[in-house]
């Protein structure tokens, strides 16, 4: 099962009040246009690599909400609408109801008490990787086993390093068995099996990758990982994402993607 084959993607443009999102560092602040910017950048990578991108309208009531990934997990065999960990980002899920019901037929979702942000989410071929953090309680990462088995999915629930907001602001899928990690996450030995290329020192932030079709999107700020991901024979994509990294985000937060049934 190919997992990093793209048709479609959903994302959903920052508002004004991005500037408020959830940060852990105060001192970080980013600018509207800043944000904005680094958002049409990557519209326009995944569109370049062959992705039908479905752009949602801006959410002012919700200063997080460009970080679509979160709210829900999708598949070409249909997807889940995730339960967002923050309390500021709960009623995203809300607004990203219709959208999914647009595109699948088959919608569930996580129930109350049950906590999950697709950040904590990593897709392989083989399993999808579930890591608890301050976002994702047991519960909610429980109840995602379930619905990912209905839609035919083995998953393992593992624990995201405390040095990060989300599993995979440390890790990315590169290849069908090629893991990125940063080395903290590697040396858990959770990706036991697989073949796992470590971020360069300096470079942990550019564990949160994206591959999509042969294009990998990789941030402008780590070159040595984009030297890495070359010698794979990928082709590499730079985008900017200084002003989302200052609300601990990174590239795969800011979409939902998937393969629709008979195009990939
Ligand atoms: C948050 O704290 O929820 C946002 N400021 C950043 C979300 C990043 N999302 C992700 O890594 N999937």
């Amino acid at each position: 099962m190919r997992v990093f084959e793209f048709t479609s993607a959903i994302v959903r443009e920052p508002g004004k009040s991005v500037v408020n999102g959830l940060k852990s560092d105060p001192k970080a602040v980013p600018t509207y246009e800043g944000v904005l910017a680094e958002h049409r950048a990557y519209v326009d990578a995944l569109a370049e690599a062959g992705v039908s991108v479905d752009i949602l309208k801006p959410l002012e009531g919700f200063p997080d909400s460009v970080f679509v990934e979160d709210t829900a997990l999708v598949f070409r065999e249909g997807a889940i609408l995730l339960r967002p960990g923050a309390p500021s980002r709960l009623s995203e899920r809300e607004e990203v109801r219709g959208a999914l019901a647009r595109h699948f037929a088959d919608v569930s979702e996580l129930g109350v008490g049950e906590y999950a942000d697709g950040g904590d989410v990593l897709v392989t071929p083989e399993t999808v990787f579930i890591g608890l953090s301050a976002r994702t309680n047991r519960l909610g990462a429980e109840a995602l086993v379930t619905r990912l088995a209905a839609l035919g999915r083995k998953a393992s629930i593992v624990q995201t390093p405390a040095s990060v907001l989300h599993f995979k602001s440390a890790c990315s899928l590169l290849s069908d068995d090629t893991i990125i990690a940063a080395p903290a996450l590697a040396a858990t030995g959770i990706f036991d099996g697989y073949r796992v290329l470590q971020t360069p020192p300096g470079e942990e932030a550019a564990a949160n990758l994206v591959r999509v079709n042969r294009r990998v999107l990789v941030g402008k700020a780590y070159p040595r990982m984009a030297e890495l991901i070359a010698k794979e024979g990928l082709e590499v994509r730079l985008l900017p994402v200084g002003e989302v990294a200052k609300l601990d985000a990174g590239l795969s937060c800011m979409s939902l993607r998937w393969a629709k049934k008979d195009e990939a």
